[in-house]
C-alpha cells in the first residue's frame, strides 16, 4: 500500500476552518505532527512519500480532497471551496507516474473527502463542497471501471467521511447525528460515542485502522471488534477541521 502526503504548509494558519475562533493553528507544531502521521502510516505498513508542490496553499496538508485514486484512475477534483482551487494542479504530475488522469471540472465541484470507497461502491456526500453535479461527473467517470455510486446527504459534517469511514470487514464506524438520510441499508453501521463526535474518521492501511488519538472509548470499541488500532496526535489538522484521511492519498 502507498501513502501520498503533502508536508503542512507554512501559511497553514490561514487555512480554512469552520470555527475561526478556535486556538491559532501551530504551523511548527503541525509539522511535527505530520512527521509522527507519517511514522503512523509507515508502522501500519504504507509505503509513505511526501511531497512539497503545494507549499503556497495554506490548506495543502489535506491532500486527500485533492483527487480520487482508484486503481483504475485517478480523479482530480474540482474542488468546492475556490481558495483549494490549485491544489490539484500541484499533486498532479505525482498521480501521474501512477494512474491514467481523469478530472471533473466546474460547475461540478467535488472533494475527495466525500468520497467513500467501499469495495466497489462509492458512497459520495452531498456536502457543501460536493454538489450533485459532482457526484454525477464522477459516476459518469467511475461507471466504465465497473463503480457504482450512490450520493449520501452530509448535513452535519465538512465531508462524508468526517463522519463516516469503513473498518476492515466493510462495516462503517460512523457519528449518525452528522450523516442525513441515504447510507444504504445494507451496510451494519457502529455508531461513535456521542462524547467522541470526531472520532468517526479512520484510515486503512490494509487491515490496520489508523486514527487520531483522543477517542479512548472508539479505540476500546475497535480493539474489541478484533482491529490492530495505531493512533497519534493530530489536533493542530483537527484545528483545521481535518482528520485522519485527510492527510493521505492511500492507493495499492
Ligand atoms: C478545508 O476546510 O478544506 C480544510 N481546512 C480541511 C479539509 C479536511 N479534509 C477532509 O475532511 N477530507
Amino acid at each position: 500500500m502507498f501513502a501520498l502526503t503533502h508536508l503542512p504548509s507554512p501559511r497553514m494558519a490561514d487555512c480554512l476552518r469552520m470555527h475561526a475562533d478556535g486556538p491559532p493553528i501551530d504551523a511548527a507544531r503541525a509539522v511535527r505532527q505530520h512527521a509522527e502521521y507519517r511514522r503512523m502510516l509507515a508502522r501500519a505498513g504504507a509505503a509513505v512519500e511526501s511531497l512539497d508542490a503545494n507549499l503556497e496553499w495554506p490548506d495543502a496538508v489535506f491532500i486527500e480532497d485533492t483527487a480520487i485514486v482508484l486503481d483504475e484512475a485517478a480523479v482530480l477534483c474540482s474542488m468546492g471551496h475556490p481558495a483549494r482551487r490549485g491544489e490539484p494542479a500541484g499533486v498532479e504530475p505525482a498521480l501521474r507516474r501512477i494512474r491514467e488522469i481523469e478530472r471533473i471540472e466546474l460547475p461540478a465541484t467535488i472533494d475527495g473527502g466525500d468520497v467513500l470507497r467501499i469495495g466497489r461502491r462509492l458512497l459520495v456526500g452531498l456536502s457543501g463542497r460536493t454538489n450533485a453535479a459532482g457526484v454525477e461527473a464522477l459516476a459518469a467517470i467511475v461507471r466504465r471501471h465497473g463503480y457504482a455510486v450512490e450520493a449520501v446527504h452530509v448535513p452535519g459534517a465538512l465531508h462524508l467521511k468526517s463522519a463516516c469511514t469503513a473498518l476492515p470487514d466493510g462495516r462503517l464506524l460512523a457519528n449518525p447525528a452528522w450523516l442525513g438520510d441515504g447510507v444504504p441499508r445494507e451496510f451494519e453501521i457502529v455508531p461513535v460515542p456521542a462524547d467522541e463526535p470526531h472520532a468517526a474518521n479512520v484510515a486503512l492501511v490494509g487491515d490496520t485502522v489508523c486514527a487520531a488519538a483522543g477517542h479512548p472509548r472508539t479505540a476500546e470499541a475497535i480493539r474489541a471488534l478484533g482491529f490492530r488500532l495505531e493512533t497519534t496526535d493530530l489536533s493542530e489538522f483537527a484545528n483545521a477541521d481535518g482528520c485522519t484521511t485527510c492527510l493521505s492519498l492511500l492507493f495499492a
